[in-house]
């Protein structure tokens, strides 16, 4: 079976790619921030730069949210969706946030205080009620729970803490609304983390119920491992909840995705391909971005972001399935991988190009915010306001 390329515009003209609200403010490093001229100062600032991603795109109608730095009025959650709506967007998927405040410092739902337990789990459930007013579908749970040092906590007891937690949240979600559990081997806890791996979120999101999956966030492996056998298993499972994309050399760095492994990212993305030609229907999953970048301008990584999944996704999807599995039937190893190698070789630009065009999008969604002036617009209007409130942004 040849791919032609409207199989692949079709399946792209589905493809929604999730944009992180935080990805557009500043944000820093252990050692410090780089504060950006044209950073988002607030939620309309980041909305105003995830509608330019989108106008440029036309792959990017949601923003994800963290209730702590989104959820400016308590009171009236859904006025962020009103904040969406009015720029063509809406709210994806809603973060909790059990990690910054102070009392947090040994442990959200893991801590041996039971008030502190609680608090983290009122927070979560606030979450939900976010989640309800603005027609999210989607509660993404990181969590930073871990310790520094042997013996620092009972790992188990730990263990059976998050189960409870997790469990009472699910129930309080609204059906149709999925909990994605997210993991990550270390930082900030460096001893152990209680979500450690892609197996420990499986069972935490099995323990808590039927509408609780796991969240593969591409940078969150020790290096060496294979995310794509990881990817493939969880679908097998059935329990893939979806992605945050970044790219990564040594941890998390939440690099522009593909600047470091596209191949890595484009085999992530084959295991879709394939799982979805055999389902014969797109995979219920959530693709989101999770970057927040010091020294590349943030919109402008983010477009870069979004239309290397598209590239890459197109080059996955011109795998010849059936030279593949019959290559593999006969043990031809070689023929096999170069099902792989040449559609990854193959140049997709051009018919991504004709694509946009056909979609009466830019040809060249980079040079298009580039040349709109966007970036400048953006930098001389929030220098202005952060000078005029003499920092208080900052
Ligand atoms: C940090 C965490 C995790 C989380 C993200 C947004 O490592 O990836 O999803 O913040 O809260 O990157
Ligand atoms: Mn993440
Ligand atoms: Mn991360």
């Amino acid at each position: 079976m040849s791919v032609d390329f409207d199989e692949i515009g079709a399946r792209l003209e589905r493809l929604e790619i999730e944009l992180p609200s935080w990805g557009f403010a500043d944000t820093g490093t252990r050692f410090g921030k780089f504060l950006q001229d044209g950073a988002a100062l607030t939620l309309e600032d980041k909305l105003d730069d995830a509608a330019e991603v989108h106008r440029v795109t036309g792959s990017c109608p949601a923003v994800a949210v963290h209730v702590l730095w989104d959820v400016t009025d308590p009171g009236n959650p859904g006025a962020l969706a009103e904040a969406a709506s009015s720029r063509g967007l809406r709210i994806g998927s809603i973060n909790p946030n059990v990690f910054q405040d102070q009392c947090y410092k040994l442990g959200s739902v893991s801590n041996t205080d039971p008030a502190i337990r609680r608090r983290a789990i009122d927070h979560m459930l606030h979450s939900v009620d976010v989640g309800k007013a603005t027609g999210s579908d989607v509660l993404t749970l990181w969590f930073a729970d871990g310790t520094n040092y042997p013996g620092q906590g009972d790992i188990r007891r730990r263990k059976r803490w998050f189960e409870e937690a997790l469990r009472e949240v699910h129930e309080a979600m609204p059906d149709g609304m999925t909990m994605l559990v997210e993991y990550k081997p270390f930082e900030p806890g460096f001893y152990h983390t209680d979500i450690a791996d892609w197996g420990m979120s499986c069972s935490f999101a099995r323990h808590a119920g039927a509408n609780a999956r796991v969240l593969v966030d591409t940078g969150h492996h020790l290096p060496g491992q294979n995310i794509e056998h990881i990817v493939a298993f969880l679908i097998d499972e059935g329990m893939l909840g979806g992605f945050h994309f970044n790219d990564s050399k040594y941890a998390d760095d939440d690099l522009t995705t593909g600047s470091i492994d596209p191949y890595g990212t484009f085999r992530i993305l084959h295991e879709i391909v394939h799982a979805e030609r055999e389902l014969g229907a797109d995979l219920p999953i959530a693709w989101m971005i999770d970057q927040s970048h010091n020294l590349k301008p943030k919109t402008e990584a983010m477009i870069q972001t979004v239309t290397t999944i598209q590239e890459l996704f197109a080059k996955a999807m011109l795998v010849d399935p059936s030279r593949l599995a019959s290559a593999r039937d006969r043990g031809d190893i070689v023929s096999a991988e170069e099902c792989l190698k040449s559609a990854f070789a193959t140049d997709v630009r051009p018919a991504l190009a004709a694509w946009r065009k056909a979609r009466g999008l830019p040809e060249d969604p980079l040079e298009a915010h580039r040349s709109s002036g966007y970036g400048e617009r953006i930098a001389a209007d929030r220098i202005a306001r952060k000078s005029a409130s003499s920092g208080s942004y900052a």
